[in-house]
């Protein structure tokens, strides 16, 4: 079968910083290949709606898929879907990835018959056994799969991360993908899901609180096979386990390898297992991430981080000892005011890291999403990107906005800045004469897209497609069990036991 795998655009908030490969799809192209279908990968992060509907008609496809691993690219994904069955009513439609997990039936609704199923859950287990069955009634009753039947039982997990290593030969100007001045970069998984429970965040939810690791072995010989200088690992909390990350080091200087790597990571980690963090700074990291989230007591005990301020802290200088360049984030409530705004100006103004502000937003397969009693202001799925309030704002909306761009334009000035610039013009100087424009770009990008009175005006576009809102807003803590896309298997739990 001829099969079309497609990621949505980027939003332009993201792709000032990033633009990274659709590592998920890769994955689930490699396992519909091992099941003989002829694959293609077109990622609308790097070509045009355009070329997408070229590919329809060079390529024929017998069966479409669509990533939505994002909530905001839902009304392009349902607009893409009737597009596609119009001009070829025979092809099968279908989507999957994160966000798209969560909201199966309500995909099906906006689309009208367009969308022939969605699936939830990993892709590589459920995707070929779903084309094997096209045709049949048994698709129905498939795990994972939603049809406008209802939803099949839950998704297995897959057995073995080793299985099916990305086609990364599938995506197609791949030096168009980087993050920062890691210009080009490639994105690896060691480890899929998170044995915490934020109450903010999706990733528990969607593997079911479990934690699977690659084989060193395996995730060596992904990297050794990416030919990009720079590697960003997905890992949600990145060498939660020590031993994982020093035997896959081992395996990397076994090989030879040279990269230079970013990731991930939480603050108790880092402090527990600092002397993974160090063996892999000299095996090439460079930059780190760590979601802080908040800087007092309360806001972390809201968030569930299972952290203190003090710890936070202390991690932060733990990574500056290491030498390493830190990203941070803080996430903004809908209900900061200018005072708030200014605190976190200031403590960010005093630190050496690089500190982005996100806007907290309650989404579906978060425990928030049921637990949230304050009501949502829009159900526009694109407003719904951590940079827009979709809760009420306790200043005035126009006047939360120009907080939030004013906020997020100094701390960006400190290292998009021009003095910051100056200190890093040779190495934008080096990427420019290596032919690699992402990085100095996105330097310029910053106030053509953060800008106060266009976010406001976003909350002025007319929606086509409406959420389904949250059936009980504020209602009691739900068992972790009711949020759960993946049902975890007893290795799973045993991941989760030693570590959580
Ligand atoms: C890397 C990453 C990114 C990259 C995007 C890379 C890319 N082009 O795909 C960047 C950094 C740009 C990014 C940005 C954002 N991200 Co992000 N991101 C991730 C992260 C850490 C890993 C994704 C990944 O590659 N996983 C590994 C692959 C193998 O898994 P996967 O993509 O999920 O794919 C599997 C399944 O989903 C499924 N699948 C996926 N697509 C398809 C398609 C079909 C047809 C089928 C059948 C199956 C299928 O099968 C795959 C294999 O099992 C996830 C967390 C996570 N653990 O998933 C968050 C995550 C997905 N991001 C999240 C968010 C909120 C964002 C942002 C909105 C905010 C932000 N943090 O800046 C932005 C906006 C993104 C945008 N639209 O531009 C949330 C999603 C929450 C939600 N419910 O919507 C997550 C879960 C993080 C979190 N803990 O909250 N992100
Ligand atoms: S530790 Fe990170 S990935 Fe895990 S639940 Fe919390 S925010 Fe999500």
């Amino acid at each position: 079968m001829r099969v079309l795998l497609v990621h949505p655009s980027p939003l332009l908030y993201s792709e000032i910083y990033l633009r990274l490969e659709p590592l998920g799809l890769e994955r689930v192209a490699a396992a519909l290949r091992a099941a003989r279908h002829d694959v293609r990968v077109l990622d609308l992060q790097i070509f045009g709606h355009r070329e997408y509907f070229r590919e329809l008609e060079t390529f024929r496809p017998d069966a479409v898929g669509f990533s939505l691993n994002y909530l905001a690219n839902v009304p392009e994904v349902v607009d893409l879907a009737i597009e596609t069955k119009r001009r070829r009513p025979r092809c099968f439609v279908f989507t999957g990835g994160h966000s798209g997990s969560f909201i199966g039936p309500e995909l099906l609704d906006h689309a009208r018959g367009a969308l022939d199923c969605a699936v939830r859950g990993e892709g590589e287990a459920s995707a070929p056994r779903l084309l094997e069955a096209i045709g049949d009634p048994k698709l129905e009753t498939l795990p994972g799969v939603v049809t406008r039947h209802g939803l099949g039982p839950a998704p297995p997990l897959l057995d073995d991360l080793d299985r099916f290593p990305p086609a990364r030969e599938l995506t197609r100007r791949r030096r168009k993908y980087f993050i920062g001045v890691l210009d080009p970069c490639a994105s690896a998984e060691f480890t899929r899901g998170c044995p915490w429970d934020c109450s903010f965040c999706s990733a528990w939810t969607f593997y079911g609180r479990s934690y699977r690791k690659a084989s060193p072995e395996a995730a060596a010989e992904d990297i050794a096979r990416i030919t990009e200088p720079n590697v960003f690992l997905v890992d949600d909390v990145a060498f939660v386990q020590a031993e994982h990350g020093y035997a896959i080091g081992r395996e990397i200087e076994r090989r030879g390898i040279r990269k230079a790597y970013y990731l991930e990571t939480r603050c108790d980690v880092l402090l527990k297992n600092r002397e993974v963090f160090a063996y892999w700074r000299r095996l090439g990291l460079h930059y780190m991430f760590l979601g802080v989230e908040a800087l007092d007591a309360e806001g972390l005990r809201l968030h569930r981080k299972r952290v203190t301020p003090n710890e936070n802290l202390r991690a932060l200088e733990v990574a500056r000892e290491l030498g390493l360049t830190v990203a941070i984030n803080i996430i903004a409530d809908p209900d900061w005011d200018e005072r708030r705004f200014a605190i976190v100006r200031e403590w960010a103004m005093s630190v050496p890291e690089i500190v982005h502000l996100t806007v907290g937003t309650p989404y579906p397969g978060t425990e928030t999403w049921m637990t949230e009693s304050r009501r949502l202001t829009t159900l526009d799925y694109r407003l719904f990107d951590v940079q827009h309030a979709v809760l009420p704002t306790r200043l005035p909306l126009r006047r939360f906005y120009e907080e939030l761009v004013k906020t997020q334009a100094i701390l960006s000035r400190k290292h998009l800045g021009v003095a910051a610039i100056r200190q890093t013009a040779s190495l934008a100087l080096g990427l420019l004469l290596r032919g690699q424009t992402n990085f100095v770009r996105s330097i310029w990008k910053f106030s053509r897209v953060y800008n106060a009175e266009r976010q406001y005006g976003d909350h002025q576009r007319p929606v086509t497609y409406a959420m389904r809102p949250p059936q009980a807003p504020g209602s009691a803590r739900p068992r972790p069990a009711q949020l759960y896309v993946h049902v975890p298997s007893s290795s799973g739990r045993a991941g989760r036991a030693e570590h959580a």
